[in-house]
């Protein structure tokens, strides 16, 4: 392939057609920051170093997320606290989503299969190690499966995810082996709090409950975010909202850690339910409704960098963000003693290199344009697009299991949530059922970008007030939503004059 036009395995980015009309036309549209998502995303907006370790991990990086996979391996299940919303047999909730069983892997099984991986997905550029189990307190076993990947794959990012009771025993182990990422779960800074959330920690060969066991790792936690901080490791905190518990708090929490240098705070939902087996499960402990999740990330505002796009995934999760190919990559399915072939992966950074340059210009291109002929006061737009990576509208429909949903002013496009749904077409054909969910997942949004849509589903959207064009098919995200926004703007305009 030529032309900046990459075929990705299974995922095909892009058209050299749709590639060379948004070179020709010299792009459209663009944003003052190509995305949001509370992390800086462009290289001027930030020091070369910070920029450099962001640019290819898709979790610290909105904009990364479009074109880097990550995979989690499941290797250290041993953990030192009980958090009243896991049950280990299950995935660890700290940093997944609950109620999934993931693949428990030796060290070994694990470098095997990430070199399988690496070979097939040369999006991959992030491993990270994010339960069942605490990566610090199991970590001889997180220590080892680190070294035999980065034996055979050195510039694979190394990132994990702690509670944070057994870190600062690794912080210098951690910059030893060139870890740059770590994500530290903190539910509160308030031990109070805390008794309501962790019934118990073991700590120093002893099992402490209450209160007390709260304020240890509280304490534990400030030591491993400072010091984390200290030795220039980007930490990203998550925190589980919890309604009645943590909700109002988590202001507390995002301020506390912003001060003491946090990079990224990741307010997740909690997902509880009774099957689950979890303590807040079996209580009725409900998790937030999307109202409430949005309310308590709008009330940080200001503070902590706040990341938008976290899709809860699976503690053995294969892919881009948005897609789990975690099934295809299963033990039984990865060759006995594979050789890693980085060349894949090495092309894929090219052509990332120039798209990426490409869709900046285009996207300040594009905002130029609106901010010519757009009042500054003219009102905000949601507006939903479908898109299977590489930051463009390259999706059809009835494929879409999400829609990243931008928010569009004067200013510019920000990346604002996903929404998840199930795929409108089924066995080639589409499933009424399926399309009242779709709309309804689409509620509050003006209109829908796809690469390619039906006559039937198109319809069934009008009736409810939403509009599907594909008329930007293939183009850059931003340029296509700013470009959709001056031509709302200008027809408003029209109908006022
Ligand atoms: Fe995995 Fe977590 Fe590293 Fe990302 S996930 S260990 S920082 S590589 Fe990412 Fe998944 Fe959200 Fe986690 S989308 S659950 S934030
Ligand atoms: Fe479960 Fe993770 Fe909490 Fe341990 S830290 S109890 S594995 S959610």
């Amino acid at each position: 392939m030529s032309d900046n036009v990459v075929a990705l395995g299974t995922l095909s980015i892009g058209s050299k057609e749709s590639l060379s009309a948004a070179l020709a036309s010299g792009g459209c549209s663009s944003t003052k920051s190509a995305t949001g998502c509370g992390s800086k995303e462009k290289p001027e907006d930030m020091d070369p170093a910070t920029w450099a370790k962001v640019k290819d991990h898709p979790c610290y990086s909105e904009e990364a997320h479009h074109y880097f996979a990550r995979m989690h391996v499941s290797v250290a299940p041993a953990c030192n606290i009980q958090c009243n919303y896991c049950n280990r047999k299950y995935d660890c909730s700290n940093e997944s989503r609950p109620g999934v069983v993931s693949e428990r892997l030796t060290p070994v099984e694990a470098a095997r299969k990430v070199i399988a991986v690496a070979n097939e997905v040369p999006q991959l550029s992030v491993l990270g190690i994010a339960g069942p189990g605490d990566s610090a307190y199991d970590w001889l076993k997180t220590k080892e499966t680190f070294r035999l990947v980065t034996e055979q794959i050195p510039d694979i990012k190394l990132c994990l995810s702690s509670n944070g009771l057994a870190l600062p025993d690794h912080l210098d182990e951690l910059v030893e082996m060139n870890v740059d990422h770590v994500t530290i779960t903190i539910n509160m800074i308030d031990p109070e709090v805390g008794a309501q959330i962790y019934p118990w920690i073991f700590y120093n060969r002893k099992r402490i409950y209450g209160v007390e066991a709260s304020r240890i790792l509280h304490e534990r936690q400030m030591e491993a975010l400072d010091g984390l901080v200290a030795r220039g490791i980007l930490v990203k905190v998550n925190s589980v909202l919890i309604p009645g518990i943590n909700d109002a708090h988590l202001l507390e929490v995002n301020k506390e850690v912003k001060r003491r240098g946090a990079f990224l705070h990741n307010i997740m939902p909690l997902i509880s339910a009774p099957e689950h087996g979890t303590h807040f499960g079996l209580t009725g402990q409900r998790g937030p409704t999307a109202a409430e999740l949005l309310a308590v990330q709008e009330a940080c505002a200001g503070g902590a960098n706040l990341m938008k796009h976290c899709r809860q995934c699976r503690a053995d999760a294969v892919g881009l963000l948005g897609e789990d190919r975690g099934q295809d990559f299963t033990l039984d399915l990865v060759p006995e003693a594979p050789v890693y072939d980085g060349a894949a992966r090495e092309t894929y950074r090219d052509w990332v290199v120039a798209e990426r340059e490409d869709r900046r210009a285009a996207a300040e291109a594009a905002q130029a344009a609106t901010e010519a002929l757009v009042a500054a006061s003219s009102p905000k737009l949601l507006v939903a697009v479908t898109t299977q990576g590489g930051g463009r509208i390259n999706q059809h429909f009835g494929h879409a299991t999400e829609f990243q949903v931008f928010e569009v002013d004067a200013t510019g496009v920000r990346f604002a949530f996903h929404r998840r749904c199930d795929n409108y077409c089924v066995d080639g054909g589409g499933a009424e059922d399926r399309l009242e969910r779709v709309i309804a997942t689409l509620d509050g949004i003006d209109t829908v970008l796809v690469a390619k849509i039906g006559d039937c589903p198109r319809e069934g959207l009008a009736e409810a007030g939403i509009t599907a064009r594909d008329t930007w098919a293939h183009d850059y995200i931003e340029t296509a939503v700013l470009a959709l926004y001056r031509e709302k703007m200008a027809q408003k305009q029209a109908q006022s004059a």
